[in-house]
């Protein structure tokens, strides 16, 4: 029997790409429930060749559901995920509420698909920048193993959801008509023609939990325990698509081409890496399609053991809603 599936924040940024991602992957579905907050309740939506009513998650049932994809903020997937579980529901959950939680999954498919069977009704899909990351870093790991990570990311707008999008946008606009630019609402200062190294809130020790996320969670779906791992986050005003600086320190050197060559075999990952044409990975090139793009790969003037490349990944799709559909195909097999 195919598989009932809801999509909890289906008119969010991550929710309209994960029903885009179901159809273009002929996802072998029952059927199909949208939900979202009350002020899109009773909406409808054209997709998967049908016309789907939206449903206020509020007063939504779960029975008979057997998928839930979830993409509606963590306050929103603690409150309701417990009841989906209880109907008997595996919600496959792309916030941050439960992914730190030992009971529960935290999933690349390409990297770490065995967590899944150890599932207790909730798998966890990474933050956006950690799952580009680790993409690139576990076929690293097998042919040499890791020391050390140092990332510096260049997140878009989207990140923050259809909202960051938006001010963003009206913030550029404002700009360059040389208008008075509205006080900003999701981000901390005006993100147009900025660069702002802060994403989320800021920690005790002056990391921000972005960057604590990034830590841990590689950390959790790689069984990274003894390397050490530090993140920079920087928010960019790039609509979509994010870019990370990366440095490894390897256990043992590898050549720049045996690294282009490995990576071009590992799954999720594509080299674009081509200097003489100017050819490195972008994010609006990026922006639409489906892997962790690589570029700029270098080997370390100094330190033989360590190199130097550049990842980009359109942050709703791998980052966000094509790891979450691939989960759920992982599950549908397993
Ligand atoms: P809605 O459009 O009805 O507000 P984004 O990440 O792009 O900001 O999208 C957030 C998603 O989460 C939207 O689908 C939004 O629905 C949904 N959402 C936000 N708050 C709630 C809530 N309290 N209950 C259910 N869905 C919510
Ligand atoms: C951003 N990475 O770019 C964040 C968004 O924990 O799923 C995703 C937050 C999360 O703002």
């Amino acid at each position: 029997k195919k598989p009932n599936v809801a999509l909890v924040g289906a008119t969010g940024a991550v929710g309209r790409e994960m029903l885009a991602i179901l159809e273009e992957r002929d996802f072998p579905l029952g059927e199909l429930r949208l939900m979202a907050s009350s002020r899109s309740a009773g909406a409808t939506v054209q997709a998967m060749g049908r016309t789907t009513v939206i449903e206020d998650l509020d007063e939504a049932s779960f029975e008979g559901v057997d998928i839930v994809l979830s993409s509606a903020g963590g306050a929103v997937s603690k409150a309701f995920a417990p009841r989906a579980v209880e109907a008997g529901a595996v919600v496959i959950d792309n916030t941050s509420a439960f992914r730190m939680d030992p009971d529960v999954p935290l999933v690349v498919p390409e990297v770490n698909p065995q967590a899944i069977a150890q599932h207790k009704g909730i798998i966890a899909n990474p933050n956006c920048s950690t799952i580009q990351l680790v993409c690139v870093l576990e076929p690293l790991k097998k042919a040499a193993g890791l020391k050390r990570v140092v990332v510096s990311t260049y997140q878009s707008a989207s990140g923050a959801g259809q909202k960051g999008v938006d001010e963003l946008l009206a913030g550029a606009r404002a700009y360059l008509g040389g208008e008075q630019e509205s006080k900003p609402a999701t981000f901390a200062h005006p993100l147009a023609f900025e660069a702002l190294p802060q994403i989320d809130v800021f920690m005790d020790d002056g990391f921000t939990r972005e960057e604590e996320k990034m830590m841990r969670e590689t950390r959790k779906i790689m069984g990274l325990e003894g390397v050490e791992i530090a993140a920079t986050c920087v928010r960019v005003p790039v609509v979509r698509g994010h870019g990370e600086s990366v440095m490894v320190d390897l256990e043992r050197a590898l050549g720049v081409e045996e690294v282009r060559e490995l990576l071009r075999e590992a799954a999720g990952v594509a080299v674009l890496d081509d200097p003489a044409q100017n050819a490195y990975p972008l994010a609006r090139k990026a922006a639409g399609t489906d892997p962790c793009w690589v570029g700029r790969l270098r080997q370390d003037r100094d330190r033989p053991n360590t190199l130097h490349f550049w990842v980009v990944a359109d942050n709703l799709r791998k980052g966000a809603a094509l790891n979450a559909v691939q989960i759920a195909e992982a599950l549908i097999a397993q």
